[in-house]
């Protein structure tokens, strides 16, 4: 039985992750913060903060994965606006600290794949889009950056030290537990919240213009899945649907699902300082050299994540 390792596994993938995994019979270890709890009593579950070094080494020591999911992160591109510290703090330093205690630790050779994003691309030409992985990034806030150095970081380690590294750049990933902090968790938030009565007919929106490439969470972690197992090592991967939507018709999709009559209000304080007009991910190297193709359609996506909420409100 495989082993695998999920540093970052209490937040929104990690639970995906761990219950796929799971059920292809790996062995999962998960770590969360001190502050945390990992509810899935089916992986061994560890306390890490990735900012402590050597408790990173220690772990690593202490269980010999063969695969190590790099989760961990500062996740939020709105939060990264208002606490660019915390956001270089977690995302470089601690993925710094996981490359190097992997390098040192006694089983230097397992596969690490490192989770970047989408935004790395940033301001891209339009005409660049679907984008492929060899496109130049030019990250347009501080979360991306933070994922742009890392993805970077990931080359240097592999090549130096000629360590299994994959990286990952995840487009936007959506489902049921996501944090409202996210677009189309927030829509389906308001929604049911009105439908419940608690608060007025009115939906609060940013830019509904942007156009993203989104994909269900469950087809996410089922590619890094095969990622793990199919993937080239040194090779960097886009995870995306291929296709994108704009979020007003994201919000057309969540509305129409609603059983209450919906006002539209622009709220300035959703309005990013600057956002990237269309992001779209082009996926034909990760089917050809894993298999994965996204199989969930958006529209039951958003259903499973309307329900989500009004079951959780
Ligand atoms: O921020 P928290 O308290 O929810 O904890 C997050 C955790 N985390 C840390 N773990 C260890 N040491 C740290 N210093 C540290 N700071 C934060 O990483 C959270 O439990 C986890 C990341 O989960 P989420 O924020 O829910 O991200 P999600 O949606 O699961 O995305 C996973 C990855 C991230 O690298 C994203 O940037 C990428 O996929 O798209």
């Amino acid at each position: 039985m495989k082993k695998v390792l999920i540093i970052g596994g209490a937040g929104f993938v990690g639970g995906y992750l761990s219950e796929i995994l799971i059920n292809n019979n790996f062995e999962v270890h998960s770590t969360c913060l001190p502050s945390e709890k990992i509810v899935n009593n089916k992986c061994i579950s560890h306390s890490l903060d990735i900012l402590d070094k050597t408790s990173v080494l220690e772990l690593l020591n202490d269980i010999e994965p063969d695969i190590i999911y790099h989760l961990a992160a500062q996740s939020s591109v709105a939060l990264s606006w208002k606490n660019p510290q915390l956001t270089i703090d977690v995302n470089i330093k601690g993925a710094i600290n996981v490359l190097d205690a992997l390098k040192e630790s006694s089983k230097s050779d397992a596969r690490i794949i490192l989770i970047g994003s989408g935004e790395e691309y940033g301001y891209i030409r339009e005409d660049a889009c679907p984008i492929l992985e060899d496109e130049a990034v030019n990250p347009g806030n501080i979360y991306a950056l933070t994922k742009a150095f890392q993805s970077m970081a990931g080359k240097i380690y592999a090549r130096a030290y000629n360590m299994d590294i994959i990286i990952v750049r995840a487009f936007n990933h959506i489902g049921a537990g996501q944090l409202p902090a996210f677009v189309v968790s927030d829509f389906c938030k308001q929604v049911a919240e009105i439908e419940k009565g608690l608060k007025s007919p009115e939906i609060f929106v940013g830019n509904l213009d942007a156009r993203r490439d989104f994909t269900d969470v469950r087809d996410v972690v089922r590619a890094y899945m095969m990622l793990g197992e199919y993937g080239k090592t040194g090779e960097l991967y886009n995870v995306g649907s291929g296709n994108s939507i704009a979020i007003k018709d994201i919000l057309d999709i969540v509305v129409s699902h609603s059983t209450v009559d919906i006002r539209i209000t622009v709220d300035k304080n959703k309005l990013r300082p600057s956002d990237i007009p269309v992001i779209e991910a082009d996926i034909s190297k990760i089917k050809s050299h894993t298999g994965w193709t996204p199989e969930i359609p958006i529209e039951m996506t958003i259903k499973s994540t309307l329900d989500y909420w009004r079951n959780n409100i």
